[in-house]
C-alpha cells in the first residue's frame, strides 16, 4: 500500500515529505525515516530493516527509537549507539544526515545498501549533485569504520535519501523539481521495485530565514 505524506518539520528551515510502500504481500514495511531536532540542528535518516516483513519492521523500529533518543549525538556516534541496539535483530542499513542551520551545512554518512543526494539548487550551477558515499556493512552485525563528510547548503538544496527498494538509478537522470510531497512520489512511481520495500525521503532545506531566501531568488 503506497504512501506519501508530507510531513510536519521540526524547523522552519525545511520541509520534507516521505514516500514509501511495503513490498507486494507484505503487512509492514521494514523501511522507516526520521527528521527530529538535535544538537544544533536537524537530524535526518533512512533505514532500512534487512530482508522485509515483520523482522526487517522490528529492525527499523530499533534504530529509529535509538537514533530519536541519541539525536543531538555526532553522527560518528549514532552509528555507533544503533549498532549496539540493533545487535539481537537482523541489522539495517542506514543514512544519516545532521543539516546546521547556523553554519549552513550538512553533515552525512551512510552504511549499507541506502542512497544519498543533494541537489542543488540553481545558485550553485544548473543542478549541480553531491553523491553520498557508503561504506559496506550491516549496522548491527559488521560496522565498518564511518567517516561523515561535510559540505554547504543553501536555501532550495534538496536531501534525498532512499532504501535500496528505489532503483538507484533515480540519481543519474533528471531529479523532478518541486514541493518534497511531489518529488518524492514521482520517484517512488517511476523507480519503486516490485520485489523490496521501498522509501525515499525528500527534504527541501529553506535556510534559517525559512522560504524566504527562496522565495527571492525564485522572483
Ligand atoms: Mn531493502
Amino acid at each position: 500500500m503506497e504512501n506519501v505524506a508530507s510531513r510536519r518539520a521540526p524547523s522552519d528551515a525545511c520541509e520534507y515529505a516521505v514516500a514509501s510502500r511495503a513490498m507486494a504481500g507484505q503487512r509492514r514495511s521494514g523501511d522507516a525515516a526520521l527528521v527530529c531536532a538535535g544538537g544544533d540542528g536537524l537530524l535526518v535518516a533512512v533505514v532500512d530493516g534487512l530482508g522485509h516483513g515483520d523482522e526487517a519492521a522490528v529492525a527499523a523500529g530499533v534504530a529509529i527509537r535509538t537514533l530519536r533518543e541519541q539525536a543531538g549525538q555526532p553522527i560518528e556516534s549514532l552509528f555507533q549507539r544503533c549498532h549496539e541496539t540493533l545487535q539481537a535483530t537482523r541489522g539495517a542499513a542506514i543514512a544519516l544526515a545532521m543539516l546546521d542551520a547556523s553554519r549552513a551545512t550538512v553533515t552525512w554518512s551512510g552504511v549499507g545498501n541506502v542512497e544519498g543526494i543533494l541537489v542543488r539548487s540553481s545558485q550553485h550551477g544548473e543542478r549541480d549533485k553531491l553523491y553520498l558515499t557508503n561504506r559496506g556493512g550491516v549496522v548491527g552485525y559488521r560496522l565498518p569504520l564511518v567517516h561523515a563528510s561535510v559540505f554547504q547548503i543553501a536555501a532550495g538544496d534538496q536531501l534525498i535519501f532512499a532504501t535500496d527498494g528505489i532503483d538507484e538509478c533515480f540519481t543519474s537522470g533528471d531529479i523532478p523539481h518541486g514541493p518534497p510531497d511531489r518529488v518524492a512520489r514521482a520517484i517512488l512511481d517511476r523507480h519503486g521495485k516490485a520485489t523490496d520495500d521501498a522509501l525515499v525521503l525528500v527534504l527541501r532545506w529553506r535556510g534559517p530565514g525559512g522560504g524566504a531566501a527562496i522565495r527571492r531568488r525564485e522572483q
